[in-house]
């Protein structure tokens, strides 16, 4: 089963209309909550008053009602990083930081209630200015540096040294249902149980038992169907923490559904990052050094995970190559903006966007080959430590480089005489090619499984991991079946209640196969350890060579073999059993492991209008190494959404924020997401070196696709235009300018 192309087997759920996410969830005496929001981008609040009564409201609940029930967002310490004293609070108190920011919750006997009497909430503001720009905010909410290597040495040495300065908007992930939760506490037993759209539970609990300064059990968190989430829906809203602790104090269930107005207001949004980066290369264009100073624009507090992608950033900013010298500097900056977070490949586009560019004009200044300084440069041995401290696991990069170019037809273009960008113009466009290589951090730290026999002989799996759109259900039942040696319709997997399912960390950062899903390898594992001594119990023979082989326990010993259901037949019957057996089959495991390092090499052909400046991706050819891949369908699936939201980026995507603060792209009238009819081919291909540091072998797939096409992009656009960098998206007007002044 493992490496089988099976189909999912949740979509005939999905496609019935059967799923039921978060808004579809009711409960006996719900109340609803709308917020009262901050307009402005940075004011004080001088005072609140809630209107006397209004159609069916039940209450207002402000900061000043939640002191002593809440404390502001858990932010944990993150290597070495010096990180500000600023947790996002829950609501808004005596300031508010950015435009969209929670200052109220109004509890009313329906959400459309509920909103009307949010309107009649006075908050009076005192108004300042805002900073909007991180290269501008003298206030750092995140500070992190570092060095490896003998980098003054390497650039005392260097040949050339190549500078590029590069910057990336801010994005929203805008999954297709928005975020929400419900919220009850049942106070015999003390217990606060949240349904959530998350991306698992254990964060939300870990979150919400902090936020609340309860005991990690006196919270449950159920994850329903999640319509997609991109990384957006790995931290609780702090709207979420003000529905649970409302629901506390009021003694009523509540229920916030968010709608996109809000979402694009107040939903962390991803990248927003700038850097000056330089690369030392010997006179035969080895590279020696690379040095960079970024900003991360982070907005206005921390939330749990908003340091994390700029730290990936910076951790992988040698890439692919063997650079022996590294250092970065890294100011996370604090702007009057909605706060920054994990969003689809979460720090790792940054890297691949700065430094593939960089290489690329390093080509160009030395005269060398784009293709050929890659694969000059590239990391060949494994485990390789990078000198800022990641170790990759394994890798062909070369192979990758290869099959991209190979691929996307770009061997053919050189064949041509076309290699040089001169060539490629005619009267109505200019063509551009690009090549760029990614490595990917994945897994780390640990997940669990259970698996029980059931009587009836089915294999019920709770995982810690859960899935929001990535298949986890039939991923993971294919590893299952692959051990067990069962059909697939034998494995019922459970996900999502943090009551049922066994600790974890959760589903992000690619890490999901190769944790959890060694979770569950090790967890049957154990469990056909303790089937051993029934099965020969039942064949009458010594447990010694007993074997499991393709479903059916056999033994050398005897001609008979005992199949699942036979001992799930014994299993629950104590007379049946060997002595000193306990009834029942059932297992657990954890499984932790340091990060995986799945990587790939994107090549993108793109044409620009001349008259328009309009843009036309022609195709993109990905080459992805997940490792072992255990569903190669699902695993191309991740690839294709990850390489048009790429796309997205490169075309249209920007949240844009004006000189106030203000949100000016918040609705899907001012920020454009691709459809089906913008997407060129995508040509794909596979290239699998496992990880020895779990038992499948597997590393990443989820983001990959985010990673490789962006600086493919942006690699070809520079080509078109002749070696012009530009940051994306790439508009028409931008790429109309800049073709006049390239003077193409
Ligand atoms: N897979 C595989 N073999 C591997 C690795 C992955 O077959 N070696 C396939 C499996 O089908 C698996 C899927 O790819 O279910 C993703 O696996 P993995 O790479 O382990 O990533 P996670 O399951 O941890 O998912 C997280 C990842 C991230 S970080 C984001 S962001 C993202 C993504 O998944 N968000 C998504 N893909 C998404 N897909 C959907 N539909 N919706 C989202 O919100």
């Amino acid at each position: 089963m493992i490496g089988a192309a099976v189909t999912r087997r949740e979509d005939a759920r999905v496609l019935l209309g059967q799923t039921r996410y978060l808004d579809d969830l009711e409960l006996a005496g719900l109340a609803h909550v709308a917020f009262v929001r901050s307009p402005h981008a940075r004011a004080s609040i001088t005072a609140i008053e809630a209107p006397a009564a209004a159609d069916g409201l039940l209450a207002v609940v402000t900061a000043a009602d939640l002191d002593g029930l809440v404390r502001p967002f858990p932010v944990p310490p993150l290597d070495g990083a010096e990180l500000a004293d600023e947790p996002h609070p829950v609501l808004a108190r005596d300031e508010v930081r950015y435009a969209g920011q929670p200052v109220a919750a109004v509890i009313a006997r329906t959400r459309a209630l509920a909103e009307d009497a949010a309107e009649l909430v006075r908050v009076d503001y005192e108004p300042r200015d805002a900073v909007v720009n991180a290269r501008d905010s003298d206030l750092a909410l995140m500070r992190w540096s570092r060095r490896g290597g003998d980098i003054d040495g390497a650039f005392a040495a260097a040949r050339h040294v190549i500078c590029g300065s590069y910057s990336l908007p801010r994005l929203v992930a805008a999954p297709i249902e928005t975020r929400g939760a419900i919220a009850e506490h049942d106070p015999g037993r003390d217990l606060l149980t949240v349904w959530c759209s998350a991306q698992d539970p254990h964060r939300p609990r870990a979150q919400l038992a902090h936020i609340l300064s309860r005991p990690d059990d006196g919270v449950r968190v159920i994850v329903p169907d999640v319509g997609g989430a991109f990384g957006s829906k790995g931290v609780i809203a702090p709207e979420v923490a003000a529905v649970a602790a409302a629901a506390i104090k009021l003694g009523m269930p509540l229920k916030w559904a968010e709608d996109r107005l809000e979402n694009f207001l107040a939903a962390y949004q991803g990248r927003g990052i700038e850097g000056d980066i330089e690369l030392a290369l010997d006179a035969g264009g080895r590279m020696l050094g690379v040095r960079a100073w970024l900003w991360a624009d982070l907005g206005a507090y921390l939330l749990t995970t908003t340091a994390i992608p700029p730290h990936t950033a910076a951790m992988l900013m040698t890439g692919c190559y063997e650079i022996p010298a590294a250092q970065v500097e890294l100011v996370g900056a604090r702007t009057h903006k909605v706060p920054t977070g994990p969003y689809r490949g979460a720090g790792r586009p940054d890297a691949a966007y700065m430094l593939e560019r960089l290489v690329d004009q390093a080509a160009r200044e030395l005269g060398i080959d784009r293709i050929e300084l890659r694969r000059q440069n590239l990391v060949r041995q494994f485990p390789h430590r990078t000198p800022l401290g990641y170790v990759y696991d394994s890798g062909d990069y070369e192979r990758c480089l290869d099959l991209a170019v190979e691929l996307g037809g770009l061997q053919a273009i050189h064949d041509a005489g076309n290699a040089d960008p001169g060539t490629r113009i005619d009267a109505a466009t200019v063509t551009g090619i690009g090549v760029a290589l990614y490595v990917e951090r994945a897994g780390g730290q640990w997940e669990s499984a259970e698996i029980e026999l059931d009587p009836s002989g089915r294999f019920v799996i709770s995982s810690s991991a859960c899935p929001h759109g990535q298949g986890h259900e039939t991923t993971f039942a294919q590893i299952a079946a692959d051990r067990l040696g069962c059909g697939l319709d034998q494995v019922v997997m459970r996900f999502g209640d943090s009551a049922t399912v066994p600790r974890g960390v959760g589903t992000f950062g690619s890490r999901s196969v190769a944790m959890a899903g060694s979770a569950v390898v090790i967890a049957i594992e154990k469990l056909v350890e303790l089937a051993r001594p029934l099965a020969a119990h039942l064949l009458a023979c010594e447990p010694g060579p007993v074997q499991l082989t393709a479903g059916a326990f056999t033994s050398s010993a005897s001609a008979d073999a005992v199949s699942w259901a036979e001992l799930a037949g014994a299993a629950y019957q104590p007379e049946r059993l060997p002595p000193g057996m306990e009834v029942g089959l059932r297992a657990g495991a954890s499984f932790h492991s340091p990060l995986v390092f799945s990587s790939g090499a994107h090549t993108a052909v793109v044409q620009i209008e001349r008259a328009t400046g309009r843009l036309r991706v022609l195709r993109i050819a990905a080459v992805d190494d997940a490792g072992t891949v255990i569903n190669p369908l699902l695993a191309h699936g991740q690839v294709i959404g990850g390489v048009v939201q790429a796309l997205g980026e490169c075309l249209v995507e920007e949240a844009i924020h004006d000189e106030s603060g203000q949100n000016r792209s918040g609705s899907f009238m001012d920020y454009s997401l691709l459809t089906a009819a913008e997407i060129p081919p995508i040509l794909t291909a596979e290239v699998s070196s496992p990880s020895p540091l779990n038992p499948l072998g597997a590393k990443g797939a989820g983001e990959g696709g985010t990673v490789g096409t962006l600086p493919a992009v942006a690699n070809a656009v520079a080509d078109a235009l002749d070696g012009l960098h530009l940051d994306p998206p790439y508009g028409e007007e931008k790429l109309w300018r800049a073709l006049r002044e390239a003077g193409l």
